[in-house]
Formats: structure tokens, C-alpha cells, sequence
């Protein structure tokens, strides 16, 4: 085990990135929690409406928090006349909540979110890596949360295990957004509403209190039906400055897909009979096939049945004949 004790040691030395790096500063940038309480208030599956995480509401955060960070390491430069700075925001490489644990900005949560007892987890990590030395935190690093288990419990598809661990492939979070082929069939229907991003091991954290405020329904809970409809410049259009973009069109779709079969609404069935007949994507086909599978009827099936007698896809007919045999 000598080695996992080295890696760590390497990970938290600034060095690697930069030799002449000493310090890292460790910033939390917080957000607009989400209007809990309004999206579980409503009937998506009546209403059809998906959801997005919280934190991809609005412009894309990439963008703003980078420039907060460089404003403070324009500061750290003049504190320190000739520093060199760096600022990382989301950056792969960098274990940001490491050195946000580090930095006592908080502790690293059984969610595997960088906790605060005056923030919660809805905020931002990014970091300024400099040649400047600063002192590092001298408070004991402190865990606050005890025996709660409520993420651990009340994660959906229970990606969170044990240990402050999660397996990514299981966090909706990861499904959503990430995974750029089809959803595991096992997964899907516990995806719920969900098509970009998950906010429920960050919801239920006591640390983060009560609901945000209201914002716009319409961001929060979109019109499923609407987006399924998106050619390639409505979705352009529409998301060019937000965070939804990672997930590129047909992801998307394919989560909306996912999101109008668990539904179980049959007003869905004419709109994914479209999707299935005439959306170029295979990937959102497939997931529109599932869809049309789990609300069943005679819609359904015959839309499954005209779709199977012209695809050419073979992974859209393999989801089309599962599609077929639960009904
Ligand atoms: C990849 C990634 C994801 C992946 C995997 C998440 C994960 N837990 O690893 C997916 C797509 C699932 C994801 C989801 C989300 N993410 Co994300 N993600 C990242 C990213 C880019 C890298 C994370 C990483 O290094 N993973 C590597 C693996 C090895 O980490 P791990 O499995 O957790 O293993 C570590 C822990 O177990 C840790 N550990 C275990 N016990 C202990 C104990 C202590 C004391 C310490 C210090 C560490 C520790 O050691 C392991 C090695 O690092 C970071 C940005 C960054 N560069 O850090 C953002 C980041 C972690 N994500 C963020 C956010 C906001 C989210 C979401 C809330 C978005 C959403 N609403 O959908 C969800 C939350 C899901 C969750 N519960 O974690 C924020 C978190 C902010 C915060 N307050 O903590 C970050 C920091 C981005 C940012 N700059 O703000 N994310």
C-alpha cells in the first residue's frame, strides 16, 4: 500500500503541474440552489416536464468563475508583485475538492461534494496555483457528517456507497451528461425526470437547508415535448451559452427520451412516434423506441410495429423488439 500513500503525496504537491508552483488557493464560488420545493410541487409526468441540475441553470459557469478566479489571482499578483499565477477551474487533472479539503474550505462529504456548514455543496471549486508562498490552513480537518446516511439512502440508483465513494457509472448525474452512448436499460427508469445533471444527493444534505428561489420554471422544469423537437440550431440556439451544451444534442434528446417513457403519459406517444420515425440521431431512436415501450398501447405499439418494418439500425431494431415484447 506504500504506492497509494506516494500517489497521494504526488497529487497534493503543486510541483506536478508546475515546478515552481508552492501554493495552491483554494476558492468556492456559490450558486442559486434549486427551487426544490416548486419542482416537487408539480406533476412532471402529467405536465411532461423534465429537470436540470441546479447548477447548469443559466450561462455556463466554466466562463464567470474562471474570470472571479482571475481577479483574485490578479490581487495574489499584487499582494506578491511578480507572482506567477494560474487559475484552474473544472479542470480534469486537478482534484479540486482535495485541495478544497486542504484549504479547510470544507470537508469531503459522504455525496463526495465539498461541504461547508455555512454553504452546503451548492457552490463552484477553482483554484489559483502560484510560485507566491502563502501559509496553509491550520484548523484540524473536521467531518460533519456524522451518522447521516440520507444521500447514501435516498440516491435513486445508489451510486454512493460507503467510504465517501461513489461509482460514477451509476450517478445520474454521470448517465445524463457524460455517457455518450445508450443508457443502461436497468438505469433508465430510475433516471426519473432527470436529462441534464442531478441534484438529489446535494438536495437531501441537511448542510444545504431549505430550498432556493423561485427562477424560471421553464429552465428548471422544461417542456419535455419542446425539446425533443430541437433540430441542431434550436439546440445551438438555445444552449450555446449554458452548460447543457456537454451534453450535445442527441444526449440530450436521448434523456428526453428516457425522461417521456417514465412519464408512463400517453400524450407522450405522438411525439416519440415521431422521434422513432423520423429523428436522424439512432441513439435518441433507441431511447424513443424504450419510451414508447414503457407507456404501451395501441399508439405505441403500432408506432413500434411501422418503425421495426423500415429501421436499418441494428441497435434501434434491438430496442425496438424489446420495446415490443413487454407489450
Ligand atoms: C469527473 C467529475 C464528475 C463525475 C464523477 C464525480 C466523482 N464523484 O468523481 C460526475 C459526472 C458523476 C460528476 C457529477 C457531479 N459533479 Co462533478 N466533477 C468531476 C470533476 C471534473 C473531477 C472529479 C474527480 O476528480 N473524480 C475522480 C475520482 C477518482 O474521484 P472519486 O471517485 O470521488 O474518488 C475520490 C474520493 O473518493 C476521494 N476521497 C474519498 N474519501 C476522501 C476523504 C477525504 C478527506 C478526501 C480529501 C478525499 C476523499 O479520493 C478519491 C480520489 O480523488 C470535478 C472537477 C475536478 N477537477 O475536481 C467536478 C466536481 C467534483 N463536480 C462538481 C459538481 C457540482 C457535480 C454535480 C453536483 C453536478 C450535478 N448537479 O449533476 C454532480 C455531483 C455528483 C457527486 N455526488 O459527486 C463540483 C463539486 C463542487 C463541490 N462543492 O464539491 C466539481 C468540483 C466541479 C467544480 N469545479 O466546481 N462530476
Amino acid at each position: 500500500m506504500d504506492y497509494l500513500a506516494e500517489e497521494a503525496e504526488r497529487r497534493f504537491d503543486p510541483r506536478t503541474l508546475d515546478a515552481r508552483f508552492r501554493s495552491v488557493v483554494s476558492l468556492g464560488y456559490p450558486y442559486a440552489p434549486p427551487a426544490s420545493a416548486n419542482a416537487n410541487s408539480i406533476d412532471w409526468r402529467a405536465e411532461m416536464r423534465g429537470r436540470i441540475a441546479a447548477y447548469a441553470l443559466g450561462r455556463d459557469y466554466h466562463d464567470y468563475v474562471l474570470k472571479a478566479a482571475r481577479a483574485v489571482a490578479e490581487t495574489i499578483a499584487e499582494i506578491r508583485p511578480g507572482a506567477i499565477t494560474r487559475a484552474y477551474v473544472d479542470t480534469g487533472p486537478v482534484f479540486e475538492r482535495e485541495w478544497a479539503a486542504e484549504a479547510r474550505l470544507g470537508w469531503f462529504g459522504k455525496n463526495t461534494m465539498l461541504l461547508n456548514r455555512d454553504h452546503g455543496s451548492y457552490f463552484f471549486l477553482a483554484e489559483i496555483f502560484t510560485d507566491a508562498e502563502f501559509e496553509a490552513a491550520v484548523e484540524p480537518y473536521r467531518d460533519h457528517c456524522g451518522t447521516c446516511r440520507r444521500c447514501l439512502d435516498l440516491c435513486p440508483t445508489g451510486a454512493l456507497a460507503d467510504g465517501y465513494v461513489m461509482r460514477s457509472d451509476l450517478c445520474i448525474s454521470y448517465q445524463t451528461i457524460e455517457n455518450r452512448g445508450a443508457i443502461p436499460h436497468e438505469l433508465r427508469p430510475k433516471l426519473g425526470n432527470w436529462i441534464f445533471g442531478c441534484d438529489i444527493c446535494n438536495d437531501v444534505c441537511p448542510w444545504n437547508g431549505d430550498a432556493g428561489s423561485d427562477g424560471d420554471a421553464n429552465d428548471l422544469l422544461p417542456f419535455l415535448p419542446e425539446l425533443l423537437t430541437l433540430d441542431d440550431a434550436a439546440f445551438s440556439r438555445r444552449f450555446t451559452k449554458s452548460a447543457v451544451k456537454r451534453a450535445k444534442r442527441r444526449g440530450l434528446l436521448r434523456n428526453v427520451a428516457v425522461a417521456l417513457g417514465n412519464t408512463r403519459n400517453p400524450d407522450a406517444v405522438p411525439m416519440l412516434a415521431r422521434s422513432l420515425e423520423s429523428e436522424k440521431e439512432p441513439l435518441v431512436r433507441a431511447h424513443a423506441a424504450w419510451a414508447l415501450g414503457q407507456i404501451g398501447g395501441v399508439g405505441a405499439r403500432r408506432a413500434l410495429e411501422a418503425a421495426h418494418a423500415r429501421e436499418s439500425d441494428d441497435q434501434v431494431r434491438e430496442e425496438i423488439r424489446a420495446a415490443q415484447e413487454i407489450n
